[in-house]
Parts: structure tokens; sequence; C-alpha cells
């Protein structure tokens, strides 16, 4: 079984287990323990070790000598058996460990046979003698669990010992409290100065309530009283929401006091916008698969090129496909790595390299950017020669003529299977395969390489001549096989991205197409197709499964001829229109509230693309009160949320830095670094999939859905398609 679909069964199961505990009676007293001689009190046995290792005792603990050399952390082991699990059931997971300075076990509960689910996992870096403990819920019954202990994966050979090892069923679950500081929320890094500036207070009082705004030096420059605004659907706290944007002076170090609370500090400059311009966009050089990282162009992230066919790495120079799937093989080095894994998606490059392309042309001051990478220099904007790197890829993704569903693309390129972490790019020893092609990947590619051949033409009038020719043979292919759909089930070694529905692809494709070319065929297409007359702005207007809006913003900013483009128009700004009514309610000023209070995989990216339909919308009218909805929105970004954190690392006080991923790992290995300042992480997902968060966040709600580890792989990752609205935003603010 897939993680992804090992993933659902676990949703399904969290569900099952809320359920339960809001009927069930408290946990029966009877704590139980499920590992046999934990203590090595007589010898090792039922323990045992693999990998060549010998499991000997030391001093009353169980020791191995594990080998260097080996790739994965699986291919040494230490583990128990025969342990049973009931899911639902509360465990408490302890042992004493050591282990040579700065190695990491990767601590397991799973199961003990094929296909090894994992179903808690953590693994802690050792030293000296420490002990572990942790509490999570078994999503699964089973007599075959195992408690192991994964060593391997080290290049040179290390020493791991283990004592105490305990798993006891029937423990109350734990009860996680985050950190939330203050209770004054506030933009962290910056608000305008002629910009609107709005915090959020929590607090049991329902009416009015003193606040104060002192600057740096602690001198009071502006008074007045909140307004109690009920209780939060998307926190469930009590909230007022405080105004300061009568005050205007730029500054940094401001705080704001309510309610006995001093919020952290801020400033009121558009400086930080500026910087966050290039670095959301400096994030995609060191996500690059295929070329290596300069230390001396971003200090601390030098890494060797991944994937250009040096071992351990099995690609991607020379591609085959998944078995049965093709007999041809390709040569699709390049682009930029997913996100945390190292998986390259046609369809989510598709919708980034949309955004990215969309920034600049909406962004002018963009052309100027710099963004220290190998190309700097070169008389193209710098934005431009990162988006050339994915571009290049997506275009090699394409069948080559002559061979079945010549023109169509790949869906995607990624491991044969699941790798753990840390793993950096250069040592994935999978295989990498070739999946099927899509008619969404089809016409992503249709799409981005219509609008690149629109925006390179100045600087490379070749490749865009060479882009434009992929677009319009791949938007044949796809009018040739509309209904080829990658599976959900498709989610071994990487994400299945599955996509059924694919009218949007056809309309964002023919958009860019036509905007491009001015031809009559794609305009008639634009016009005939379902989605051109529909409310494309739902609760998230747009992403990487989603594309009308994309080609909905295009036609509506992009000059064009195409008749009725004035209800064009107007649709994007009754969009905006609906996210500013949203975000008018809600008392963080978030311009989103899904159905249900749900919040979706990813949903900081979800925020702010809705945000670029209301900063659309203020292009589209000159109107102001699409600026300061933008403006708003961003303060939710930036610690004016109910977990008091900026989702952007190394912005605001407190940051997101433990995102998920197998090389930005220092959670997992100290000796790597933490994702670039700049990155945005997911943001809180009410489904919780992954195991982590699920032993921490069962039953939160909304906004609560949310924790900073790095195992936390559905809130906390990082990806290519989450950076491209930040990057939007941040030059569209700093554009102001
Ligand atoms: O961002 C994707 C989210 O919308 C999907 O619901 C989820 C399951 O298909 O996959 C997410 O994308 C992941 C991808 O499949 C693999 N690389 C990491 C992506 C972010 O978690």
């Amino acid at each position: 079984m897939s993680l992804w679909e090992r993933s659902r069964i676990l949703a399904v199961v969290g569900t099952a287990a809320l359920i339960t505990t809001a009927l069930a009676v408290p946990a029966s007293a009877a704590e139980v323990e499920q590992v046999v001689n934990g203590g090595f009190d007589d010898g090792t046995a039922p323990f045992w070790a693999n990998g060549g290792m010998t499991l000997a005792l030391d001093d009353g603990r169980g020791c191995v000598d594990v080998p260097g050399g080996t790739a994965n952390k699986w291919d040494a082991i230490v583990g128990q058996n025969d342990i049973d699990l009931v899911a639902g059931e509360s465990y408490r997971f302890s042992f004493d460990a050591s282990g040579s300075a700065a190695k990491s076990a990767r601590a397991v509960v799973g199961l003990a046979v094929d296909p090894y689910d994992t179903y808690f996992e953590q693994s802690p870096v050792l030293g000296d003698t420490a002990h572990y403990e942790w509490t999570f819920a078994a999503s699964t019954t089973t007599a075959q669990g195992q408690v192991a202990f994964q060593v391997g994966g080290s290049p040179d050979p290390w020493r791991f010992c283990v004592d105490n090892v305990s798993l006891v069923g029937g423990v109350p679950p734990e009860t996680y409290e985050p950190d939330t500081g203050p209770r004054v929320r506030v933009n962290q890094v910056a608000y305008l100065p002629d910009g609107p500036k709005a915090a959020t207070l929590v607090t049991s009082a329902t009416t009015p309530l003193p606040w104060t705004l002192r600057d740096k030096n602690g001198r009071s420059v502006a008074t007045g009283r909140s307004v109690p605004r009920g209780v939060d659907v998307s926190s469930g706290q009590n909230v007022q929401t405080i105004d300061f944007g009568r005050y205007s002076r730029k500054g940094t170090g401001f705080t704001l006091t309510a309610d006995g609370e001093t919020s952290r500090p801020f400033a009121i400059d558009a400086a930080a916008y500026e910087r966050l311009r290039a670095d959301s966009l400096k994030f995609y050089y060191t996500q690059r698969s295929g070329i290596a990282i300069d230390d001396a162009l971003r200090p601390g992230y030098g890494r060797p090129a991944g994937h250009i066919g040096v071992a351990p790495n099995q690609g991607d120079t020379d591609v085959p496909c998944q078995a049965g799937v093709c007999d041809y093989r390709l040569d699709v080095r390049g682009g930029w790595y997913d996100a945390g894994d190292h998986g390259k998606y046609v369809v989510n490059g598709g919708i980034s390299v949309w955004e990215l392309l969309n920034a600049y042309e909406r962004s002018p001051g963009l052309r100027k950017v710099g963004l220290a990478i190998p190309e700097s220099g070169n008389g193209t904007p710098d934005v431009l020669n990162e988006v050339r790197w994915e571009l290049d890829f997506l275009l090699r993704m394409q069948v080559p003529a002559g061979k079945p569903y010549a023109g169509m693309a790949h869906h995607k390129i990624h491991d044969q299977a699941w790798t753990g972490l840390p793993l950096l790019p250069n040592l994935d020893p999978q295989p990498r395969e070739l999946h099927p092609v899509s008619t969404a990947a089809t016409l992503n590619l249709a799409a981005t390489a219509a609008q690149a051949a629109r925006v390179y033409k100045r600087y490379d009038r070749a490749f865009a001549a060479r882009a434009l020719s992929a677009a319009r043979t791949a938007y044949t292919a796809a009018k040739a096989n509309p209904a080829l759909f990658a599976p959900e089930s498709d989610g071994i070694g990487g994400g299945p991205y599955n996509d059924a529905k694919v009218s949007d692809d056809f309309y964002w494709a023919a958009a860019e197409l036509f905007l491009t070319t001015g031809e009559k065929q794609y305009s008639a297409d634009i016009l005939a197709s379902p989605e051109h007359k529909a409310d494309v702005f739902g609760a998230g207007a747009f992403d990487w499964g989603n594309t009308a809006a994309a080609g909905r913003l295009d036609l509506a900013l992009v000059p064009n001829r195409l008749p009725g483009l004035a209800a064009v128009k107007a649709s994007v700004v009754a969009g905006a229109d609906k996210y500013l009514a949203i975000q008018k309610q809600h008392p963080y000023g978030v311009p989103y509230a899904p159905a249900n209070n749900m919040w979706d995989w990813g949903s900081n990216s979800t925020i702010l693309n809705n945000m670029v339909v209301i900063a659309a919308a203020h292009e589209l009218t000159g109107r102001d009160r699409y600026r300061d909805g933008v403006l708003t929105g961003l303060d939710y970004i930036f610690g004016r949320n109910a977990l008091n954190m900026s989702y952007v690392t190394g912005y605001g006080e407190v940051s997101s830095h433990n995102q998920h991923s197998r090389w930005y790992a220092k959670q997992l290995d100290p000796s790597l670094p933490n994702p670039p300042v700049g990155t945005l992480s997911g943001g809180p997902n009410s489904s919780i999939q992954d195991p982590y968060a699920q032993s921490k966040l069962t039953g939160c709600v909304g906004q609560f859905c949310y924790i900073d580890d790095i195992q936390s792989w559905s809130t906390n990752e990082l990806t290519i398609n989450w950076n491209a609205p930040l990057a939007w935003i941040a030059a569209y603010v700093a554009g102001l």
C-alpha cells in the first residue's frame, strides 16, 4: 500500500477515532505493556537485528555496530515483531537510546510484514543516552505489529544502543497544547505605512477593551478601543479586532497592547516585502534537479547535482516508463523537485510556472530583481531564467513524434518506491520511472508553453518559437485524447496528482494559446467552453487541479480582442468581491472560508491565490479596497492567526522552519540546513493525513490543524506551487 493510500485510510480512521472519542467512556485504567523483554534483562530475544548486525548486551542494554555505506534507513534495523495493536487505542512509545554523535534512528511502530506500513515514527538525533517518549493513537488493528529502530543510511559506521523499550497500550491520549504566545495577534513582519492595520485579540471579554500602540521606545503613539467579534468559526476562539490603521508613521519594533497582553513586535514599512519578493523566488534555485547548487550563491545550501545519472541515483537522463506504459526512454533531467520529495510532476510544475510568469507579466518591478542564480547577468530577467529551468523540463516530458501518444505529456516522473527522510537528492537510490501520459499534463504543457512563447519572445526568439510549436502540438494531442486521466491509485513513490476534470485545463490552454497567437481556432474554443460563463471562483480560486481561473485572469488582464471582454473582466471583479466579503466577516481577515470549516491541504497557498484574484481586481478597477484586501490577507500569513506564527521561514519573530523536506532536514540531521528564508509552509489542513499530525492534532479546529514538524507532511510541507503565490503577492506588494 502506498503512502497516499495509507494516508487516505488514516484519514478515515482519524474521523472514526474522533467520533469514538466523542461518545466513548474514559479509557480503562489497565495500561498494558506490548514489548517483551524491553529492558534486556533476559538477553536480547525476542529483539532481532538485520543488515549484517549482531545485537549484543552491553552494560544491560542492547547494542549494535551499524555498518557504514548503506543507502536507506531500513537497510539496518533492530526490531521486535508480534506486537498487538488495536485501532483507536492510545499508546505510549518510549525507550532510552544512545548513538555516536548526531546520528539519527528512525523509531517506528509499524507493520512487520509487506507492505510494512508505518503507524507512528520519530527520528530523534542521538548522542549520549537519553529518554524518548511519545503518545499516539493506533490507526489499525493487527497482531503483526513491529517496534523497530531503523539505523541505516549512514556513510560511516557507528554504534547504537537501546534500553527500556516500551509500548504501553490503554494510556490516556495526550493533549497537545501549542504554545501560542501573547493573545494579541499581529502581522509580525510589517504593515504598510499607508495600508490598513488590524490585529486580532483572543479574549474571553465580550465588551470593547482599550488598546495601545507603542513604538520601539515603548512610547504610546496611538490608542483606541477594540471591537467584539464573537466566536470565530475558523479557530473556535472568542475574539475582538483592533483597527490602528490611522497610524501611518514608518518604523520598526512597534507593539500593540490590549487586555494585559503585548503583541510580538512588527514594523510599519514596505522594505520587508522587497526582500520577500527576492527570497520567495530564490527558493526555486535550491529546489533545482540536475544541477549542483553552488554554495557561493546560497551559503549553507550547496549540494551535488541530483538525478543526473550518477550512482547511487538512477536517473533522470535516461528514464524508462513504468512496466507496460511505453517502450522508449526519455531524458527528463532538470526541473524543480516538487516539494519535500524528489518527484517531478507536470501538473504541479505547470501551475507554478504559470503563476510565476503571470507575476512577471503583472508586476513589471520583477524584471530588475536579481536572484543570485548561475544565469544572473545574462541579459534575461532572473525570474525568467529561473522559470526556464522548469520549462525545459516540462518540454522534455512531451512524447516525441513517431511514438504512441506523440505530443502528449507524461503526467510525472518519480521514484519507484517512497524514500525516507533525510535523503539528499544525489543520494536517492531508487529507480526512476515515467508514468503514463495524461490529458491534464498535456494541457498544462500547452498552456504554459504558449504563455512562455509570449513572455520569452523578446529575450529568446528561438525558444519562444519552439515553445509555441510544442504548445500547439500538445493542444492538438489533448483534443485527440481528451479523457486520459491520472488515477488516484498511482501514488507509490510519488504523489498521484489525480485529476479527472479537464474542461478547466482545456479552457486555460485555449486562453493562453489565444492570448499568444490571437487565432480564431482558440477563441472559438474559449467561447464554446462550459467554463467560460461559469463562476470559477470557488472557496479557492485556483490550484494545480483547478485551472479555469488561471485562464480567466489572463483573459481579463493580458491585452486581447476576445468578444465579450467586459463580462470576462466583470467576472474577475465579482470573484474578488466574493473574497472581500468573506474577509470582512472574518475576524482574522482571511479571504477564505471553506465549506464546513474544512481547511484544505496547502491552505496558505489557497489564501494567497484568492489574494491574487483580489489584486487582479485592483489592477482592473484601480479601487483601493482591493489593495487593502490583499494587504489584510497578508497579515494572516505573517502571524495574525490563531497560532500566532508566520508561515514563511525567517519572516516574523516566530516562523515555520521545520517544513517536511528530504534535504532541508535539520530537524533530523543537524548537519543539514532548514528551508531557506522565504519558504512558505502548506499550513492548516483539517484532514491531517499524516500520523504525526494525527498524534498531536486529532479533533483540531480549522486554523489549529497545523504543526511545525518535519514529520507532518500534510500540514507542513513546502512546494513549488505554494511558493509561487507567495512570490506573486510579494511582487505585487513590493510594487505598490
Ligand atoms: O498539494 C497536493 C494536494 O493538493 C493533494 O491533495 C495531495 C494528495 O494528492 O498531494 C499534494 O501534493 C503532494 C504531491 O502529491 C507529492 N509531492 C508533495 C506534494 C505536497 O504535499
